[in-house]
């Protein structure tokens, strides 16, 4: 099949997953057509049948606001003429399932009906989806999209709940490649971040404050009370600096360490012993999945998609939103002696293989071409 993925090229979870899906489905043979405003960050372009195509905006004075879904949807347009595009799949409903409405609008003028798939990814829905600035168009492309998929059955509820939507819309869980995960360059280096009777606590994130970087420094400094330990903070954003300062007065700076964006979060992750993701609201948890998948527990919240992927007492545990308190208890009885770490590392592996690659990508290959049947019929 010739698709086209439309994503955000950071660091965020949807754009690393719609990369990681791209390079799945042009290892399987597909060509594959990443349309978005910067080359994705996990994207190498010297792999088979993966292209991409740069959606650029160019300045003008008049523009307060650059139009970004026009230049998106012409850019598709022309993706889909030239390299006889048979469905677009669109991750994250804003602004990416509006434009990719307009695209097929446009290519229909022309005669050319082509499908779309739009994949719901979480604060499309929950956080900026909702907002009343957005909701008649999301709800409207959503309702427009020949076939809908949400990352976990919590966030297919949430739209169910707060969106009139008339289509049915597919679970298709996240998914690890986990072999890519096996895959060190050698050691795991522990010295390099902690003393060899500390522990390694991670967290992995935008920084935002639905991510709670606070409840990670508090449940850090209540682990730390009790059992050697490091922290060890990945990614950036807005709440670095408010940490920065709990952390300082703490007294906790000699045991935390920033890493900024990454790419070499698995390499962090292999030298980890425990992940922390106390969010407000999460559809999945991707960073938990990674985390699981190199053989890390997690302490996490009870929200969202969370206990779908978290599973309480065997990869780690799940609290109430804000109870530190429990938080930290988990981790110390996890953390506080080796045969118990041993054990969770194994189950939160066991636990990740349940969303493998091999397991997940075909169910995306079988909607597609289920997808273009159908459209195929109805012309
Ligand atoms: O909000 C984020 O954390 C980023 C966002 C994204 O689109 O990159 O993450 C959402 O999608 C991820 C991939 O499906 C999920 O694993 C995250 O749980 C989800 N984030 C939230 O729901 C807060």
């Amino acid at each position: 099949m010739n698709i086209a993925i439309v994503c955000y090229p950071t660091f965020g979870g949807s754009g690393v997953l719609a990369t990681e899906l791209g390079i799945a489905l042009a290892d399987m043979g597909h060509q594959v057509h990443f349309v978005t405003y910067k080359q994705p960050v996990k994207l190498a372009l010297l792999s088979h049948h993966v292209y991409f195509h740069e959606v650029a905006v160019p300045d003008y004075p008049l523009f307060r606001y650059q139009p970004y879904e026009l230049a998106l949807s012409s850019t598709l347009v022309n993706v889909v003429k030239d390299h006889n595009i048979e469905i677009l799949h669109v991750h994250y409903a804003i602004p990416h399932a509006y434009a990719g409405f307009m695209a097929q609008q446009m290519l229909l003028e022309e005669g050319i009906k082509i499908p779309m798939v739009t994949t719901l990814h979480g604060t499309d829905i929950t956080l900026v989806g909702n907002h009343p600035f957005y909701k008649p168009a999301v709800t409207f492309s959503i309702n427009k999209s020949d076939a809908v998929t949400s990352v976990s059955e919590s966030l297919k509820q949430d739209t169910l709940t707060h969106f009139p939507i008339k289509r049915p819309i597919e679970v298709i869980p996240n998914f690890i490649d986990l072999s890519k995960m096996d895959q060190q360059d050698g050691p795991c280096e522990r010295g390099a971040m902690a003393e060899p009777h500390e522990r390694i606590i991670t967290h992995v994130s935008n920084l935002r404050p639905v991510k709670r970087l606070l409840d990670v420094v508090e449940i850090f400094d209540r682990v730390v009370a009790q059992c050697p330990a490091r922290l060890v903070i990945v990614g950036d954003g807005p709440d670095k600096a408010p940490a920065k300062a709990l952390i300082e007065q703490k007294g906790l700076k000699s045991k935390v360490q920033f890493m900024g964006n990454s790419d070499e979060v698995h390499k962090i992750l292999c030298l980890t012993d425990l992940f922390l993701l106390p969010s407000q609201i999460e559809s999945f948890g991707l960073a938990a999945l990674e985390a699981m998948a190199c053989r890390v527990p997690v302490i996490s919240t009870n929200v969202g998609g969370l206990s779908e992927v978290n599973v309480h007492g065997y990869s780690g545990y799940l609290s109430d939103v804000g109870d530190v308190e429990s938080m930290a208890e988990n981790a110390l009885s996890i953390l506080m002696d080796d045969a118990t770490l041993d054990r969770f590392k194994d189950q939160a592996r066991a636990q990740a293989q349940n969303f493998s690659i091999d397991l997940v990508v075909p169910q995306y290959e079988a909607l597609y071409k289920k997808t273009i049947a159908e459209t195929e019929l109805a012309v």
